[in-house]
């Protein structure tokens, strides 16, 4: 190298070194953010996460970078959590089902048959109701900026076709962490047990357990057709997504940081809706293509169920609170009457 070139690249580092950032003059690395999530990078949780990052990249100029880790690499779903309390971790997108022992009031979106469909449940989710569900959040140290979609939930299993409730009886079935899901398949009938996503494949590959309930996308995306015979389409529930992040670390961030990360979930979240149904429109042929044998639930059995899970709502009632209870149904009167 000779001399002019070695003093021009020394004055450019000085340079670097002394120029002031605006905004930034001490803390010019890079924010780190961990986003945790459970299923694998393929899947649609996968994708929404790489938007995410994108995004935040974008918009931040590089200032803040999102590390997403699938596959529950940083634990399964109420690990996670735990970490974003303590601080240990900043960001995770999971099932609002595994945070009820957390915020009771997440118990809601666990009603059996409670959205008749997808625009339902965005209507809900992202109105007056959702928001005052996620914002309990906050008290136990969790702020959470937008539900995903993980979607209408059918059950597969190895043992026989589910025909009819009684197809159930004994039926070792893999349900979330919850007492809402556990209450509801005892209900029907099943014998349910309640693991943790990242033991389910697993599980159903050695019979520990014969079956478990999901949406066409992550049955698809998690290879469960390998280990599973039966699809029954029940649609006994939307299941939703929600992207939390760590309140201890999010008050330590400027409003424009913390902007950046609700904008952009936001638009992850319509980003993970479309590619979630688009997907999911095909999945069920993908399904049916890997061997799978499906059947419908026919409508008089989802009728018995939904009789029979009505004892569930009682008690999902007065664990979020009769209010809300009443507010969401107002909701959804309101929805089903404008049409
Ligand atoms: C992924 C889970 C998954 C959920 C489940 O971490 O546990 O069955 O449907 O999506 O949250």
């Amino acid at each position: 190298m000779n001399f002019f070139r070695r003093t021009l690249l020394v004055a450019a580092a000085g340079a670097a070194l002394l120029a002031p950032v605006a905004g930034y003059s001490a803390d010019i690395k890079p924010r780190i953010i961990r986003f945790g999530y459970g299923l694998n990078e393929q899947s649609n949780q996968g994708r929404a996460a790489k938007f995410f990052a994108e995004q935040v990249e974008k918009a931040s100029q590089g200032k803040m970078k999102v590390r997403a880790i699938g596959a529950a690499a940083l634990g399964p779903d109420t690990q996670m959590q735990q970490a974003l309390i303590g601080g240990a971790q900043e960001m995770m997108v999971g099932s609002t089902a595994t945070l009820v022992g957390i915020t009771k009031e997440m118990a809601i979106w666990d009603t059996p048959f409670l959205f008749n469909n997808a625009r339902e449940a965005d209507a809900v989710l992202d109105g007056p109701v959702g928001t005052k569900v996620m914002d309990k959040l906050q008290a136990k140290g969790l702020v959470g900026l937008a539900y995903w979609e993980n979607g209408f939930r059918n059950l597969t299993n190895s043992k026989r076709p589910v025909q009819k409730m009684e197809d159930l009886d004994g039926i070792k079935l893999r349900v979330m962490q919850n007492n809402v899901y556990l209450d509801s398949f005892k209900t029907l009938g099943a014998n349910a047990v309640p693991l943790p996503f990242s033991e389910l494949f697993s599980a159903l590959e050695t019979k520990t357990v014969d079956g478990q309930e999901n949406p066409y996308n992550t049955i698809l995306s998690s290879k469960f057709y390998e280990v599973q015979k039966f699809l029954t389409v029940s649609n006994h529930v939307y299941s939703p997504w929600i992207v939390t992040v760590s309140k201890k670390w999010w008050d330590g961030l400027s409003k424009d940081e913390q902007k950046i990360l609700s904008d952009a979930a936001k638009a992850s979240r319509d980003f993970e809706r479309r590619d979630t149904r688009d997907e999911g429109a095909k999945a069920l042929s993908d399904l049916k293509a890997k061997g799978m044998q499906v059947n419908e639930l026919p409508a008089s059995e989802a009728a018995r169920m939904r009789e029979k899970l009505a004892k569930v709502n009682g008690t999902i009632a007065a664990e979020v609170g009769q209010d809300l209870w009443n507010e969401t149904q107002g909701e959804l009167k309101k929805l089903r009457g404008a049409k």
